[in-house]
């Protein structure tokens, strides 16, 4: 397949003036009529072919300005000559025929349990009707929908409406990818909101009857989310209604379609009963992200699919900001730099790495990664802290002004911060044109009363970019007294150079620097730090980040020297975890993130980068050695902490009680390898709530326990996916080692393994992908076993099947056997026969 490149970018050579949109449903044999208005654009002058994308598709007829034409027909769409087209304006009509339940890979107009409903972003609009699906055509859209089910609903506002069809109508000119349509037999639960203007809208979440008591929380998140986007970055609703729709089928996790939203079950459902703390806070982010694309998304949308971290980067930053307003800052700040260094780091260090803005690709849909999202986000967290808050928010008000209605690139973006604040962002580019992580290093001189750092960044090669030059980096420094009093408080030090000192005069004697706070840049921190410097850090670090930071570092120290070498844990470390522990002015939450272990996974990559190779199974016993070790040191106060965390009474899911019951769960996991499980087994049995009954079962079977608490969670739930897809999770990404790939097979043979139902694919195959010393087990059972399974999603569903493969992107760290394992993995799967072109892409970026 030939890949698409930035560089080749052109304007599309026709405006389209409007589209109208008439669908008879029908589950084998859906009719879509398609009256679509066209004129020339004058960025493209001359004659051009009138060329329309279309997959799997049955043309019945085509006419423009009512005559029938007969166009050139390929795989991927069709032609009209221009010699065939009017001087002017025209009008396309066009009827087509598709068969949304045979459509199993997601994508277009699709079927899940009776409900009809769509995926279009980023290609899927050219499985319904011919178009050109591209973000920088835009127009507005009128729908009618014909069926006989009960709820029939599009983009934009309900126009009018008869027994059998209803008619919607989007003012608002959108690309086709943010089109959107169900019908199915769905109840609401609805509400209202009234905009910072006074007008008021109505507000539905869409589900199947009987779960209408599990969308409290998706309302209220949605209700809050409404409110601070106004107070935030003052934008408001633009639409009567808001629609959200909850599907069991779903490739990703939600979708901003314009008014019409559509999520993924699991991100809309939520009781105490049946969703963990983690569901939750997950649910109040996702809905806020997609609401905010509205705005960041919607309304100014992509110029083409290499822009994408223009709208995801900004709407994941905006989310997170939200998130952090709405619980704690420094807990949702940690939180958020886990995720970054577990996925986004990962993916940069290895043969997936890509700049936040790639300039090729084969599948756009292989490019919704870490890197577009999370380092996405980063990038304006660093733009923020370079321009600071007030010119921040200039900039985005400049951004909304000037490109409302249009589909703009990160040039337009960078364009507004420069004219808003007069700075010039030519080397601040390099972080959407450059892929990898900087490596910083520092160097620190103490002469005088003055306190010289010096850093050095350096970037590794990633493919296709072998030499970096040096990036703006802010670099957050705040200095300690050595009696734990802060001398020099916060401040942005901005590298723009290879190499570069910054220096602090007037000091009483020499600090302690606290460096890289609050994470403010998306950088490896390479320094060597005492042990006693660290642990001085965790005590007195104001800046919360780094004091956590300062632990984790410590924790990973003495976790290498552990792994394979039977060595004793450092007891300064654990004492020190213990002051962190028993100290009740520190946030429970705060304390919780403490109390947790590097994973596996980041200790493999800690290892490798320090020229060592990794042995799965040494990581999985020093870790289980060291969580051991605390939990005989720290007994007393970790079962005191267990019992004080306690949430009696009704559940409330808000940051503190959550916060509590992280905590109380971090101290069970310790105290779990010294118990017998007793712990565990009497909470599994009491608990009232999924957040302790799933973190007690999965203890239980951490201590190779729990047979018959996994038999009766499996009775209790067996109605509820949503609660079963945990069931299946839990069992393989805790079964140890050598029983991963085993319980797995045996869990694939089960009578609800519905494979084809991505959550319950993803829950299986990615708890296998995720159970890192289970996955590597030294027979290359696991690898086997995941690679049958991906060759068998892979001809229904090659866009999970893709994201999936990315189980096997680590394989170059490991010891030669392995390697040679996955290598062979992955060749089976790149030879197949009829491979998707996504799961080819991702195979062979992998293997190179
Ligand atoms: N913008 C959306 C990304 C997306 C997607 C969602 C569901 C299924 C397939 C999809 N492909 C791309 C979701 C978001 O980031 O908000
Ligand atoms: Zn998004």
């Amino acid at each position: 397949p030939q890949p698409t490149l930035l560089a080749d970018y052109r304007p599309y050579p026709f405006d389209v003036t409007g589209v109208e949109l008439t669908f008879r449903l029908s589950p084998e044999a859906t009719r879509v009529v398609a009256r679509i208005g066209f004129a020339p654009n004058p960025a493209r002058p001359g004659r051009n072919d009138l060329r329309l994308d279309g997959e799997k598709l049955k043309l019945h007829s085509a006419k423009i300005d009512s005559k029938p034409v007969k166009p050139d027909q390929d795989a991927e769409g069709l032609t009209v000559p221009a010699s065939q087209l009017p001087d002017g304006p025209f009008t396309w009509d066009a009827e087509v025929e598709i068969d949304p339940k045979g459509n199993t890979a997601l994508e277009g107009l699709y079927m899940s349990g009776g409900i009809y409903c769509t995926q279009c972003e980023a290609e899927g609009f050219r499985k319904i009707t011919y178009y050109p699906d591209r973000p920088d055509v835009m127009a507005p859209f009128k729908v009618r929908i014909e069926s006989d089910l009960p709820v029939l609903l599009s983009n934009g506002n309900p126009t009018a409406k008869g027994k059998g069809w209803a008619e919607w109508t989007d003012p608002w000119p959108k690309p086709a990818y943010l089109f959107a349509l169900v019908a199915g037999d769905l109840v609401a639960v609805s509400d209202t909101f009234t905009t910072m203007s006074g007008k008021t809208v109505d507000l539905n979440i869409w589900v199947r009857e009987g779960d209408e008591d599990r969308c409290a929380y998706a309302m209220d998140s949605l209700i809050r989310s409404m409110k601070w986007d106004e107070e935030v970055y003052g934008r408001e609703y633009d639409l009567d209604v808001f629609n959200i729709v909850a599907i069991d089928d779903f490739n990703m996790g939600a979708m901003e379609n314009k008014g019409l939203n559509i999520f993924n079950s699991k991100l809309v459902l939520a009781s105490p009963e049946t969703a963990t703390d983690g569901d939750f806070e997950r649910i109040e982010g996702v809905i806020a992200h997609e609401y905010f694309h509205n705005w960041t998304g919607d309304r100014i949308t992509c110029r083409d699919w290499f822009q994408l971290c223009l709208k995801e980067g900004l709407t994941v930053f905006r989310d997170q900001q939200f998130t952090s307003d709405m619980r704690s800052e420094p807990v949702k700040r940690i939180e958020d730099v886990l995720t970054l260094r577990a996925r986004q780091f990962r993916e940069d260090m290895g043969p997936l790495a890509h700049p936040v803005r790639p300039e090729s690709y084969i599948e756009i849909n292989n490019f919704y990664t870490a890197t577009v999202y999370e380092k996405g986000a980063e990038v304006i967290g660093m733009l923020k802290r370079l321009v600071g808050d007030d010119g921040y928010r200039k900039a985005l008000d400049l951004y909304f002004e000037r490109h409302d209605g249009e589909a703009a690139t990160i040039e337009d973006w960078l364009m507004v911060f420069e004219d808003a604040t007069g700075r010039d962002l030519t080397q601040f580019k390099r972080w959407y044109t450059d892929a990898g992580t900087p490596r910083l290093t520092v160097a620190e001189d103490w002469s005088d009363g003055s306190f010289t750092l010096t850093f050095t960044q350096k970037t590794p090669p990633t493919p296709g970019q072998d030499k970096k030059k040096p990036r703006v980096i802010p670099i957050a420094v705040g200095l300690l007294n050595p009696n734990g009093d802060e001398v020099v408080p916060t401040m942005i030090l901005e590298m723009t150079k290879a190499t570069q000192s910054f220096r602090f005069e007037e000091l009483a004697s020499r600090p302690v620097p606290s460096i890289l706070r609050g994470f403010s840049a998306p950088v490896v921190l390479d320094r060597d730090v005492p042990a006693e410097e660290r642990a001085f850090l965790l005590a007195h670090d104001t800046d919360p980040f780094n004091k956590w930071e300062s632990g984790r570092a410590l924790a990973k120290d003495v976790l290498v020297s552990m792994i394979g070498k039977d060595e004793a844990p450092s007891q300064s470390f654990i004492d020190a975890l213990g002051r962190v522990l028993t100290n009740d002015s520190l946030d429970p939450a705060f304390r919780a993130l403490c109390l947790r272990m590097p994973s596996e996974d980041d200790l493999a990559q800690t290892l490798h980068d320090a020229g060592q190779v990794p042995d799965p199974e040494a990581i999985h016993a020093g870790r289980g050695a060291l969580s051991k070790a605390i939990a005989r040191s720290l007994q007393k106060p970790l079962v005191a902490t267990y019992d004080a965390m306690a949430t009696p009474g009704e559940f409330a899911p808000d940051a503190t009680s959550a916060g509590k019951r992280a905590l109380r769960l971090a101290c069970l996991w310790l105290l779990n390898h010294i118990d017998n499980g007793t712990r565990a087994a009497a909470l599994f049995a009491s608990a009232d709530n999924m957040t302790e009954s799933h973190g007690a079962l999965a203890c239980l079977i951490e201590g190779g326990r729990g047979t018959r608490e996994i038999g009766a969670f499996y009775e209790r739930w067996k109605d509820n996916r949503l609660v079963i897809d945990k069931w299946f999770m839990v069992q393989v990404l805790h079964a140890a080692p050598k029983d991963a790939a085993p319980t797995a097979e045996r869990l694939a043979e089960h009578p609800d393994f519905e494979w084809t139902n991505p959550n319950r694919f993803r829950a299986l195959l990615g708890a296998l992908g995720a159970n890192h010393a289970g996955f590597h087990e030294t027979s290359g059972r696991a690898y086997r076993f995941y690679a049958d399974w991906l060759l068998k999603l892979d001809p229904l569903n090659p866009q999970t099947t893709a994201r999936m493969s990315t189980a096997f992107e680590t394989w170059s760290r490991y010891d030669v056997d392995r390697k040679s394992m996955i290598r062979a993995e992955l060749d089976r799967i790149a030879a197949t026969e009829g491979l998707s072109r996504d799961t080819y892409e991702m195979v062979t970026r992998i293997r190179a």
